[in-house]
């Protein structure tokens, strides 16, 4: 009986639970990851579709006879995720994955997007596009991507940011799955991730950060702030972890010869849910938990209007 209790007991009260975790640090990185054998799988799939270098490109004669810098990620129709439903379910449908996401966000909860995450490395990256893009804040390359190819998300690093930021005027009721496909160390672009940083709430991007001895002093622009501890993620084939969509999180140009592939899932609440874990995780926060206007770095037609970035520096 004893047992039993303990085993039915809500997993949010459990110390290493995900909604715990979500609470102290905005973050929960899964302790076994997801199936390497299957996840080194997908990799050969998708590695077999392209060649992940310089050919990805337009040049910039191209690019500059007609910029488009809005529609170039992945959408329904253009993703290379599309029909691989049997390949994602040592993801979708691993036991830890979908009991944490179970706790954080009910029975039901929904899948809202799905796509591949490329870091492409420096050598890959044309030379013209280069000194156009250093030190811009968000170095999404969906823009001078051929149009072949934007079933793919192309990310030459991108500074920290919050997941938020894709939605105005919606609240953080949904958390990001990201997933490594191979081995993740300091030089392939692995995630930069402030802890405690979602507990400000949402705020704008740019957002407001001095680096300091113990990580990064993170400001709200409102009188609030908070000491923040840099996690890098690192690990090998099939490291999974989930964040707050107010975690402030970021990558820095791809430094290794290879491009790294990861998984990137966002996951909402179910429909009518109520006091599941993200509730608990938003009534914990000290800010909003949504913004009318989410990001001022981008021009009308959404090019970089500002050239600042705090990743690089970390
Ligand atoms: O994978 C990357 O390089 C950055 C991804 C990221 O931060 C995001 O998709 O929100």
């Amino acid at each position: 009986m004893a047992a039993a209790a303990r085993k039915t007991a809500p997993a949010a009260q459990s110390a290493t639970s995900p909604t715990r975790d979500f609470i102290d640090h905005g973050y929960h990185v899964f302790p076994n990851g997801v199936d390497p054998g299957a996840a080194t799988r997908l990799l050969t799939r998708l590695k077999a579709t392209r060649d992940w270098d310089s050919r990805l490109f337009l040049t910039e004669a191209e690019f500059d006879a007609d910029p488009q810098y809005v529609g170039v990620n992945p959408k329904p129709g253009r993703n290379l995720l599309e029909g691989l439903d049997d390949d994602l379910a040592f993801v979708e449908r691993d036991g830890a994955i979908v009991s944490a996401l179970t706790e954080l966000l009910g029975e039901g909860y929904e899948l809202m997007n799905r796509k591949v995450v490329c870091g492409v490395p420096a050598k890959s990256v044309p030379a013209w596009l280069k000194a156009r893009i250093t030190d811009n804040p968000v170095n999404n390359l969906g823009a001078y991507v051929k149009p072949q190819y934007r079933d793919v998300t192309y990310f030459y690093g991108i500074d920290f940011h919050q997941d938020l930021i894709d939605f105005k005027d919606r609240e953080a009721d949904f958390i990001t799955l990201y997933v490594y496909i191979h081995p993740v160390t300091r030089h392939d672009a692995p995630l930069f991730l402030l802890e405690d940083s979602h507990r400000l709430g949402a705020t704008v991007f740019p957002h407001d950060l001095e680096k300091n001895a113990e990580g990064w002093l993170y400001r709200d622009g409102k009188g609030g702030w908070v000491q923040t501890a840099q996690k890098l993620l690192v690990g090998d084939t099939g490291y999974a972890a989930m964040w707050h969509a107010c975690t402030l999180h970021g990558t820095q140009p791809d430094a290794a010869d290879n491009e790294r592939l990861s998984l990137r899932y966002l996951y909402a609440k179910a429909p009518g849910a109520r006091g599941v874990g993200i509730d608990a995780v938003n009534a914990s926060l000290k800010g909003p938990i949504a913004l009318a206007s989410t990001r001022q770095d981008l021009d009308a037609r959404g090019a970089a209007r500002v050239k600042a970035n705090s990743v690089n520096k970390a």
